[in-house]
């Protein structure tokens, strides 16, 4: 894939501090409305730039970087996440920073994906977007932009990246990007962190939260996962759910692992047929994870008669992961380790942040 690039220097007098490399990716920040076909469509990301002419007044060097075709971030894939995970690594030491221009429907997938993949990461990648296109009068996208370009930037008076992790930056807080789930879709407040608290928020002051930030890491080399097993699914629990769907899934072939999305803290059907297909699909060597369909709460087997029989049969807690960091986690780890044995540990135990114990 080719790339185009775009250098701004800033015009401020004040030294520069720091560099950004921001990639752009799509998603309707960068969208016009098209009107012959009455719909909205990513446009070339160099018009940004001259929609938000403040960016030049930042005292930090910015670098703009393209995928050649940006799209509506319901295209997003395993494969461009390895890519973008490889465009950082390739600029891992250039840069000081990174912001991430994203569509913001799968946003919540893919930061929790480079979570896992950028491993040992100690500098910030921050993802940001925009419910309305940044040419629109009221459109969100300039605040959203210019704020995850001072929080990617923020450093600690020793020069120390305040921000180490992915997170996303939306609508005012700073969230854990596998953490984060899209539940708005007309509101400006598209992002909720429900089970980890915000690690910023950004009013006429930036005000980070402190003991909830990762910690600058160990000086372990940072390094780049590229194999994401996208042999998973999801199930998800409903009253009602027969025996031929739960069937069918589990017999997917090549299955490898499911993310079973049960109700509240981890509960489903008693029905003897459902806890056979489960435990067949287990001996059968499919991982099962258990995540609730709640944004709240976590998943704790054995609390109700309806979890018992899960924690007996093998079914791994997700505790209080969102779907996204799950479904995302089960590829990484399936693309990291062969051992079923290893892979359950890995599910059980946070990685990154992304679940509590
Ligand atoms: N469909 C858009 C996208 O995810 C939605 C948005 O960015 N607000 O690319």
């Amino acid at each position: 894939m080719s790339y185009s690039t775009i250098h701004i220097n800033p015009i401020s007098p004040a030294p520069t501090q720091g560099s950004v490399l921001v990639i752009y990716t799509g998603g309707t920040l960068g969208m016009v409305y098209e009107t012959k076909g009455k719909q909205l469509v990513p446009f070339n990301f160099d018009q940004i730039f001259e929609k938000i002419p403040e960016i030049s007044r930042l005292t930090f060097e910015i670098t703009f970087l393209s995928l050649h075709e940006p799209i509506d971030s319901s295209n997003m894939s395993p494969a461009i996440w390895v890519e973008l995970a490889g465009i950082i690594e390739e600029n891992y030491d250039a840069y000081d920073s990174f912001v991430i221009l994203h569509g913001t429907d799968t946003m919540a997938y893919t930061a929790s994906a480079l979570s896992f993949l950028l491993e040992n990461l100690n500098k910030p990648v921050i993802l940001t977007g925009a419910q309305l296109p940044i040419g629109v009068a009221r459109s969100d996208a300039r605040e959203n932009f210019m704020t995850a370009l001072e929080l990617a930037a923020a450093t600690y008076p020793d020069g120390k990246p305040i921000v180490t992790e992915v997170c996303i930056y939306f609508n005012s807080v700073l969230l854990r990007g596998n953490r984060a789930k899209k539940k708005e879709s007309s509101n400006f407040n598209a992002f909720i962190s429900e089970n980890y608290p915000h690690l910023a928020n950004a009013g006429v002051r930036i005000d980070y939260n402190f003991p909830f930030l990762k910690l600058h890491g160990t000086d372990e080399k940072f390094s780049v996962h590229k194999d994401l097993d996208t042999n998973v699914a999801f199930l998800k629990m409903f009253p009602g759910i027969n025996q031929s769907v739960v069937r069918s899934v589990l017999k997917i072939e090549g299955l490898k692992g499911l993310v079973l999305e049960t109700y509240g803290s981890g509960n489903v059907m008693t029905d003897n047929w459902f806890q056979n297909v489960v435990s067949e699909a287990i001996n059968n060597k499919i991982v099962i994870f258990n995540v609730s369909q709640c944004y709240g709460g976590r998943v704790n087997q054995g609390q109700y008669q309806t979890s018992k029989f899960l924690k007996k049969a093998g079914v791994i807690s997700g505790s209080d992961i969102t779907a996204e960091a799950a479904i995302t986690k089960m590829m990484y780890v399936f693309g990291k380790e062969t051992d079923k044995g290893k892979c359950k540990e890995m599910l059980a135990m946070p990685l990154c942040g992304e679940m509590s114990v």
